[in-house]
């Protein structure tokens, strides 16, 4: 028993410093990437790094990045994507905090760029990090042509179509207030919180040129990590204070959101997430690769404490 928790807390804190390498590493891209403060105009350039920057656990990133590493791609061809994927992800919670969504004071343990900047900025600012990630990939010399133009085709999937996470915030919205069933709760999220997560492993595997049944078993993965993250995130937003998570606590319930506690309660919640956990590591069996690193992701989402 001894040997088992000394094993996780292990692996736990070799994953603790994969993530805090890729997020130092990225962040680094991000700032790069994106105009300086100083050119005009230069409220909406403020406002883009102030919400791009600062904060964020650059989940996504990590994600691409060991997916891409698990089948030998290396680091320089990966970076760009995984920048670009984080661009899209900041759009969507800079947009998702406006007043006519969430309508939230708080993000990444600092005030929403709408608070800060105004909402017209904030608008702006989320348009400006969607086209910048699409350019992004497509002026990435470290990849060919066929390879940019696959990934955005599929980044673009992931947001915008009727699959994708713009269309799983829709029917979050018209959701609100109403009773929903497991089945609707699950489409909502596959779309909202599943498209992006998915879209990070598979750009990982395209990106290494993975053939098409590994593809598929990175995506099936994949799609498991992105219901075991929201199912999480679910179980944050009552167990975790405002301080620790970033973002105002509590918030699923006071906006009247069908959430798996609600329906579940808190136990059989944990445990729908052990299964989900488990299922989607199953995925990596038919991977013929040295697959651990995606395992302790998938743990470390099922433990993840913000
Ligand atoms: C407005 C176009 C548009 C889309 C909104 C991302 C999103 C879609 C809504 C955010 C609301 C939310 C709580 C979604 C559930 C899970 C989720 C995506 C959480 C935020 O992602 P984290 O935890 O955030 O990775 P950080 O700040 O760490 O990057």
């Amino acid at each position: 028993m001894l040997f088992y928790w000394f094993t996780i807390i292990l692996i736990m804190s070799k994953l603790k410093t994969f993530f805090a390498d890729c997020a130092e590493i990225v962040e680094k891209k991000l700032d790069a990437l994106v105009p300086s403060a100083q050119i005009e105009p230069k409220k909406l350039h403020e406002a883009i790094r102030w919400s791009l920057l600062v904060g964020g656990k650059r989940f996504r990133p990590a994600l691409l990045l060991a997916v891409g590493k698990t089948f030998g791609a290396k680091d320089e061809k990966l970076w760009r994507t995984a920048a670009a994927i984080e661009m899209i992800h900041t759009y969507s919670l800079i947009h998702d905090d406006l007043p006519a969504m969430d309508d939230d004071d708080l993000r990444r343990g600092q005030t929403t760029c709408h608070k800060k900047f105004g909402e017209a900025t904030a608008i702006l600012a989320g348009d400006v990090l969607q086209t910048l990630a699409f350019q992004t990939i497509a002026e990435d010399e470290n990849l060919s042509a066929e390879i940019r133009v696959k990934l955005i085709s599929e980044l673009a999937k992931a947001a915008g179509t009727p699959s994708g996470m713009v269309a799983g915030q829709q029917f979050d919205l018209e959701a609100e207030g109403k009773s929903v069933s497991i089945q609707q709760l699950e489409k909502i999220h596959h779309r909202k919180t599943g498209a992006m997560i998915c879209v990070a492993a598979r750009s990982g595997a395209i990106i290494a040129e993975a053939n098409e049944q590994e593809l598929e078993a990175v995506s099936n993965y994949a799609s498991g990590l992105g219901l075991l993250f929201q199912i999480t995130d679910d179980l944050l937003d009552v167990t975790q204070p405002t301080e620790v998570l970033g973002k105002t606590a509590g918030k699923d319930i006071s906006a009247e959101k069908a959430t798996y506690p609600a329906f579940y309660g808190l136990e059989k919640t944990r445990r729908l997430a052990e299964n989900v956990r488990a299922r989607s590591c199953q995925e990596l069996e038919k991977i013929d690769k040295e697959t651990s690193l995606l395992d302790e992701i998938a743990e470390f989402i099922l433990k993840r404490k913000k």
